[in-house]
């Protein structure tokens, strides 16, 4: 990408950083914008529109249109954006109010200019719903002098999340799986899953007070445990 172009990105990110996006990566002159759903959306361009410029048309997909402005008038089509979105000519930005993940599409700009020449933009919205809390399921086995190993899985019905787990660890954990072995501990110790995708993060914890029971949660909906009668052969499975 050359320096104006450059520019341009960053007068684009500027410009829209504070409508309460919440990550935008800009490749070339496609913009990429994710956004959490139910949240209103401004698309629109970094540059002036062409002067004088005959029409100017919104696409949802190359076949569907959304709203074509023509000799002083907007014309909005029939199309599930009809009644959230607004356009406005001189900036040629596109409001849509209450995106939902259905929503998600290469948007297109296409202004037909005086001299008849078409020139054309591209947004790339991405509608991702918040992540929902996690729920944190427990394996425990108590193994002998007071050790006792877990199995702590953090569950998000489908989606698409990263995980990291905090708590007393040599490091955070980016999984939604953490196993360790408690040992012989004087105050309680608690682990907490932090799932998120790019627009929101939850958090669920789960303590555990000496030698190993579970002690306060928050943000778990539910826990399953098991409590797995120590012998030798597991100990024996667990410390190798
Ligand atoms: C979104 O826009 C609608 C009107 O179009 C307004 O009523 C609502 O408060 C806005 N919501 C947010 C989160 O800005
Ligand atoms: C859209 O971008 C143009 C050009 O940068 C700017 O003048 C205008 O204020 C913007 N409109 C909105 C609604 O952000
Ligand atoms: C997970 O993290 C990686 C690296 O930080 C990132 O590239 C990826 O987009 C993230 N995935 C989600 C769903 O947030
Ligand atoms: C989630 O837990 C992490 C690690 O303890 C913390 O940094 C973060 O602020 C927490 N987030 C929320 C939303 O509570
Ligand atoms: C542009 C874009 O992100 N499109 C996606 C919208 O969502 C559908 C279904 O989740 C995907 O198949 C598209 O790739």
């Amino acid at each position: 990408m050359d320096s104006r172009g450059w520019n341009r990105c960053l007068a684009l990110e500027l410009l829209l950083l504070p409508l309460s996006l919440l990550a935008i990566s800009i490749q070339g002159y496609l913009v990429h914008m994710t956004v959490v759903s139910s949240s209103n959306v401004t698309l629109n361009i970094s540059e002036s529109l062409p002067e004088n410029y005959k029409q100017l048309t919104w696409f949802y997909t190359f076949d569907q249109k959304i709203v074509e402005w023509d000799s002083g008038k907007s014309k909005y089509f029939e199309s599930k954006f009809k009644g959230r979105v607004r356009l406005d000519p001189q900036s040629g930005a596109l409001y849509i109010s209450k995106v939902q993940k259905e929503d998600n599409s290469t948007y297109i700009m296409r202004v037909l200019k005086k001299n008849g020449n078409e020139q054309e933009w591209k947004i790339k919205l991405q509608v991702l719903d918040p992540v929902p809390k996690p729920v944190i399921e427990i394996e425990k086995r108590e193994v002998v002098d007071d050790n006792c190993y877990l199995k702590l899985s953090c569950l998000i019905p489908g989606e698409s999340v990263n995980y990291t787990w905090y708590g007393e660890l040599p490091k955070e954990i980016q999984n939604s799986v953490l196993e360790t072995t408690l040992k012989p501990h004087k105050h309680s110790r608690c682990y907490t899953c932090q799932v998120s995708n790019s627009v929101s993060s939850e958090n669920g914890t789960v303590c555990f007070s000496p030698p190993c029971t579970v002690a306060r949660s928050f943000g778990v909906e539910w826990i399953a445990s098991w409590l797995v009668v120590t012998v030798p052969t597991i100990l024996g499975l667990l410390l190798t």
